[in-house]
Formats: C-alpha cells, sequence, structure tokens
C-alpha cells in the first residue's frame, strides 16, 4: 500500500503551472555558482534598497552581501531571530520553530571575524541552517533533540550527527530546531506537522493548512524566510511531501548519500533519531534548486560512522556544476502512469493530472523526449505490498531503542520503545491532547521481533519490487534519463521544485483535527526521480524546469504569515 506520505505526496501533484512574469538573477548555464558571485557588481548593493528581501533571499545573494561588508553574518542571525518571533510569538502560530540556538550570535561573530582575515570556508560560511528536530546536535551549544517528544526533553546526545559536522567545518551556523511530524510521522496516525514539544505546525499559504510531514517545520521555515537554508530527513515521502506543499526545491537523497550518523551510540552506529537504517535519509528544503544544490554538495559524502555511505561514488561532486538551464535537452523523460497517476489508486484531484500535462509539455519544450507511459513492471505489487511496512516496524524498534539505550543522560527516564509508549500513555496533557492519541506504529513496531526470516525476505523484496523490478527495469526498458514517480522504498533520489497552486475556489478539505487540505493557494510540486546516486542528473533537470517556470515567484503567502523584519531593521543595533 500506499503510505500515508506517499499518497499526501501524489495529491500534491496538482493543476496550474503558473508561468511567472518576475524574475529573479539567475545563474548562468552549467557556470554555476563562481561565475554568478563573479557577475554581481559589489559595487550595486550599496544601498538598503540593495540589501536581500529574506523572503526570498538565496545563499549566493547572502554571500554576496557578507563578502561586500553590507551586512554580517551577526545581522543575519539577529534578522532571522526576530522573523521566527514573529510568526511564532504575534503571527498565526505556524510552530514551526520549535528551538533557537542560544550560541548563534557568538558563533556568528566568530565567523564574521574569519571571513575578515581567511576569507570565507565554504558558501555555507556564516550561513544560518534549520534543522529537523531528530538531527543531533552536542546539548553544550543549548538546543535539545527531541523528535518533537517530551520523552527526550533535556535528553544528552554523545555527539553531533555526521551531516551537521560537515556543516559546521563548511562554516554555517546552526540557527534553530524545526517542528515536525512526532517521530517523524512513525508513531500512528496523526496529522502531519504535530508534535508534542511543538504543537500543529501549520501552512504558510493558508491558514491551518497542512504543512505535510515529517519535515513540516524545516519546509514551513523555508518557504518564508525564517532562515536561508534547511535541513529535513526523508524515510517515505518526508522530504518530498513537505516540498511539495510549500512551494520549495527539495532533494531527497540516494540513502547512503548523506550520513545519517552521529546521535547516539550502540548497535549501529546510529543515525538520527532513526525510523530505518534502510530508508532514512537527510537532505535540503530550500527555495531554489540551487541552493539545495549547494547545501548537498557539503552535506554529501563518507562518514565512517555510517557504513551505509561508503556505498557512494567518490569523490562527492560539486552539484552546483549542474545547474544547467539546458540540462534537459536530448534526455528521455518516462511517465510511470500505473498506479503511480492513477485516480482511483492515489485519490489525486483530477486538476493535478490536468497540472501534470502542462508539465510534461513545459519538459518537452525545453529538448525532452517524453516517454508516456513508461510504466514499472512491478506497479501493481508495490500497490498492494506490505513489505515496506514490516522492514519498517522491525527496524524502527531496534534503532530507537539503541537511540535511547546511547543516550549520555535522559531526564524522563525513557530507554526503550516500550518504555516510550507508557510515558505517551502516563502523560497525557503533554503527548496525548484530545484527537491526537494515536500511537498504532509505536505498539505494532513494539510488538516485533527482531530480524526473522520474513523480515530478511520483506526486505528483499522491498528492494525488488521499487528498484530492480521497479525504477531500475523502467529506466532501462524504455531507455529513461529519469521519471516523475514516488521513489522511497527503493532508497532512490527525487528531486522536487515548485509545480503550482491550488486555485481559489478549490474545496477545502481536512487534514487532521487542526488542519486543512486542500485549500486555496497551497502549493504542489513536481518530482524528478532517477536511479541510485544520479542526483547529479535530476539536479539539472529540476533546475532547468525551474528556471523556465519560476513557479515560486508566482505566489505568495497570506500577509498574517510573512514576517516583515527585513536586515535594514537590524543593522547596526
Ligand atoms: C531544552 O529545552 C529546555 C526546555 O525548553 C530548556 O530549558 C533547555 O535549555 C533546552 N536545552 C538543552 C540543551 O537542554
Ligand atoms: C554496517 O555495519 C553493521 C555493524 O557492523 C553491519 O551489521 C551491517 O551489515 C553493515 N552494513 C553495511 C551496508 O555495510
Ligand atoms: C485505475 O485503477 C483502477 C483500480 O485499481 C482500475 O480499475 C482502472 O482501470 C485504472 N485506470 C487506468 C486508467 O488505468
Ligand atoms: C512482498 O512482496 C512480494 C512480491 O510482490 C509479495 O508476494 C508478498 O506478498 C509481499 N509481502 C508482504 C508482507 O506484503
Ligand atoms: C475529536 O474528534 C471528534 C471526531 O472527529 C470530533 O467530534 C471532536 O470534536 C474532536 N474534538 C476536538 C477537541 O477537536
Ligand atoms: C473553479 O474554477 C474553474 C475555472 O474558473 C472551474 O473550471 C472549476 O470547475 C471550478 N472548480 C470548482 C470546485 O468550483
Ligand atoms: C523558538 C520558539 O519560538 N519557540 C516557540 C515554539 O512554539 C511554542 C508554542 O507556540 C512557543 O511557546 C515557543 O516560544
Amino acid at each position: 500500500m500506499f503510505s500515508f506520505a506517499q499518497i499526501k505526496w501524489l495529491h500534491g501533484l496538482v493543476t496550474l503551472v503558473l508561468l511567472s512574469t518576475c524574475f529573479l538573477p539567475q545563474l548562468e548555464g552549467a557556470a554555476g555558482a563562481s561565475t554568478f558571485l563573479k557577475n554581481r557588481a559589489p559595487t550595486e548593493a550599496t544601498s538598503i534598497e540593495a540589501l536581500p528581501d529574506l523572503y526570498e533571499a538565496s545563499v549566493l545573494e547572502l554571500q554576496n552581501g557578507l563578502d561586500a561588508s553590507l551586512f554580517t553574518s551577526v545581522d543575519l542571525i539577529k534578522a532571522y531571530f526576530a522573523r521566527i518571533d514573529e510568526v511564532n510569538l504575534q503571527g498565526p502560530a505556524l510552530r514551526a520553530i520549535l528551538e533557537t540556538n542560544p550560541s548563534a550570535l557568538a558563533q556568528a561573530a566568530a565567523l564574521d571575524a574569519e571571513r575578515k582575515v581567511s576569507g570565507k570556508r565554504s558558501l555555507l560560511h556564516g550561513i544560518p541552517v534549520v534543522l529537523k528536530d531528530n538531527i543531533a546536535t552536542l546539548a553544550s551549544e543549548g538546543m535539545n533533540t527531541t523528535a518533537g517528544s517530551f520523552s527526550l526533553l533535556g535528553s544528552i546526545v554523545p555527539d553531533d550527527a555526521g551531516v551537521v559536522k560537515k556543516l559546521r567545518a563548511a562554516g554555517a551556523i546552526i540557527l534553530g530546531k524545526a517542528n515536525l511530524s512526532e517521530f517523524a510521522e512513525f508513531r500512528g496516525n496523526l496529522p502531519s506537522g504535530w508534535s508534542g514539544r511543538g504543537g500543529q505546525t501549520t501552512n504558510a499559504y493558508f491558514p491551518s493548512a497542512d504543512p505535510c510531514g515529517s519535515s513540516s517545520g524545516s519546509g514551513v521555515s523555508a518557504s518564508i524566510g525564517l532562515t536561508a537554508v534547511t535541513l529535513g530527513t526523508e524515510t517515505d515521502g518526508s522530504i518530498t511531501c513537505p516540498t511539495d506543499h510549500n512551494n520549495l526545491a527539495g532533494i531527497k537523497p540516494s540513502v547512503g548519500l548523506t550520513s545519517r550518523a552521529g546521535g547516539a551510540y550502540s548497535i549501529f552506529p546510529l543515525p538520527l533519531i532513526p525510523i530505518s537504517e534502510h530508508q532514512d535519509t537527510v537532505g535540503p528544503l530550500t527555495r531554489s534548486v540551487t541552493d539545495a544544490a549547494i547545501v548537498l554538495s557539503i552535506i554529501a559524502g563518507i562518514d565512517p560512522n555510517d557504513n551505509f555511505t561508503l556505498a557512494q561514488p567518490s569523490p562527492v561532486p560539486d552539484y552546483t556544476q549542474a545547474l544547467d538551464k539546458n540540462a534537459l535537452v536530448g534526455k528521455r523523460i518516462g511517465v510511470p502512469r500505473s498506479v503511480f497517476l492513477n485516480e482511483t489508486d492515489t485519490g489525486l484531484d483530477p486538476s493535478v493530472l490536468a497540472a501534470f500535462e502542462e508539465a510534461l509539455d513545459t519538459i518537452r519544450g525545453l529538448g525532452a523526449t517524453v516517454v508516456d507511459p513508461a510504466d514499472l513492471p512491478s506497479a501493481q505489487e508495490i500497490l498492494v505490498s506490505n513489505n515496506e511496512t514490516v522492514v519498517l516496524d522491525v527496524d524502527f524498534k531496534i534503532q530507537l531503542n539503541a537511540w535511547f539505550e546511547g543516550l549520555l543522560v535522559n531526564p524522563s527516564g525513557v530507554r526503550s520503545l516500550a518504555e516510550l509508549i507508557t510515558f505517551d500513555n502516563d502523560n497525557p496533557a503533554l503527548e496525548e491532547p484530545v484527537n491526537f492519541t494515536s500511537q498504532s506504529e509505536f505498539i505494532e513496531s513494539e510488538a516485533t521481533t527482531g530480524m526473522t526470516a520474513a523480515y530478511f525476505q520483506s526486505l528483499a523484496f522491498d528492494k525488488e519490487l521499487g528498484a530492480t523490478r521497479g525504477i531500475d527495469a523502467a529506466l532501462q526498458a524504455f531507455n529513461l534519463d529519469a521519471l516523475v514517480l514516488p521513489a522511497a522504498i527503493a532508497g532512490y533520489p527525487i528531486v522536487t521544485v515548485p509545480l503550482g497552486f491550488y486555485p481559489d475556489n478549490v474545496t477545502i478539505g481536512s487534514a487532521g483535527p487542526l488542519t486543512v487540505y486542500p485549500a486555496p493557494g497551497v502549493p504542489f510540486g513536481l518530482s524528478f526521480l532517477g536511479t541510485g546516486f544520479s542526483e547529479f542528473q535530476l539536479v539539472g533537470f529540476a533546475y532547468a524546469y525551474e528556471q523556465k517556470t519560476m513557479t515560486r515567484l508566482a505566489r505568495k503567502a497570506f500577509p498574517a504569515a510573512i514576517p516583515t523584519t527585513q536586515l535594514k531593521d537590524v543593522i547596526g543595533n
């Protein structure tokens, strides 16, 4: 069966492709970031008007301003903190950010000083990054790592996550932790974006709209400029879907391209607060494909503490070199209609299909051959298969127990999945408010008995259905470069870009006790999928489509959700 997240993701592939009349400074072809930086005259931006609008500001615009001393990283942190306060405390309570980093200003000051002396370490030097709250950071910095659960409040992890080490080495600043679907949506049938600690994250494009999950707060934070860039994690749809619902560009990397290690150490050198070592992956949710490529280039790579990363091709490509407006010329893009675009099987709105057809025309216009249909041989089996759930239930219990055991301190006393279930039952005010009571997946997972023969059989079937007889079979049979499809079960990459927005007359639906979906103006995206470690190509395809359509700029969040603080308000204060 499709998981909740996959269905929601498919719901999101919708209607109108709005061709924007706005223009952003555009990168020139494959030359990428360095050319862009050189092309910007530093003297151009000396007035307040030239300061980047933080709602939309790109990493390259921020670097230009930092390099030209128009503002500092300290200014950036102050401005983003103020924007977070605006929407968390005064605005419509989007509940996107759980905590801000009390050490961020000091880190920014040190990185500003270093820039003056020896220049920048990377394109992320002095750039604020928000992390999903299941990505570990050392408690000494002042922030919790809780997956949104009170059971982990005040707990102390032994180390930064592997991706956090790479970010810090590149000079990035961790601005804060984002709200999420508690335990990355692996607790039961809870609404996307709800956690005990953070409450209900909501979308910035329509009041109380579903932000999708589980990287909900990461998605909302990026969508309205509460930070420069964000990281999320995906097991099954959790980067792709919030990217889709929040008008973003996002990359779900191949499992094993980005490290999951560095939290607690036990049986397996543990990932983030895990669901499954076989499917978890970390990737960027950002406002542009360029920003996503910059972040991925820094967080990708081998980490000795996560042996799944040893399988990746070396060296890590510079994904900004893939940013080519002509990347789709001469390529073959397949459309797997059977099951994945079937209204009955997926619940897709008819308007989704209309929008998708327009996107195919755009892709043809960009020089690609659209091969339609290009079905996955395993499509019908994927629809009815429960193999993924079998694997995730077993993995979750083993790895979550190891996470709890590996913590240096946990004030709640919880040390296992069984104790977590008890903790939630014992603390209804914190973890079981009315209509948020489901622990069905926890309970299913707790009932598993380890890596039995049936588990290994399901794991093998899962890979076979998704990859061997799924995506790889279709790519080979039709001689394709990429597909449009959900690919989580194969551990394969997905790059998602804005496609359109629900029309103003759409019938508002219910998504959870506190959320609605669909709703007027809520965004939806288009995903490019490929085989393992094909991110470089997929980034190029997504960039070509993004640059042609510029759909993100066609619609903004609703006014009360847009913070007003800008750099001019903090410079010199
Ligand atoms: C964690 O959250 C608690 C409660 O909000 C706070 O007191 C504490 O400073 C945070 N940070 C750490 C590292 O525990
Ligand atoms: C990673 O290491 C663990 C523990 O040593 C081992 O059980 C597992 O098979 C390894 N996985 C891979 C993909 O190498
Ligand atoms: C869609 O799926 C339904 C049920 O699985 C099936 O009856 C129908 O023929 C499919 N539609 C198309 C166009 O394939
Ligand atoms: C796993 O997939 C295989 C192949 O489609 C199928 O025969 C089997 O019933 C599936 N197992 C589960 C638990 O869904
Ligand atoms: C909880 O859900 C039920 C059934 O959907 C509904 O009738 C009730 O109003 C909800 N309660 C709250 C407090 O939202
Ligand atoms: C919304 O408006 C469009 C065109 O204006 C129309 O084609 C469509 O049927 C309307 N949808 C609903 C749900 O009213
Ligand atoms: C950092 C921050 O703004 N945290 C907020 C998260 O949301 C809760 C509930 O709205 C607020 O109380 C926190 O201040």
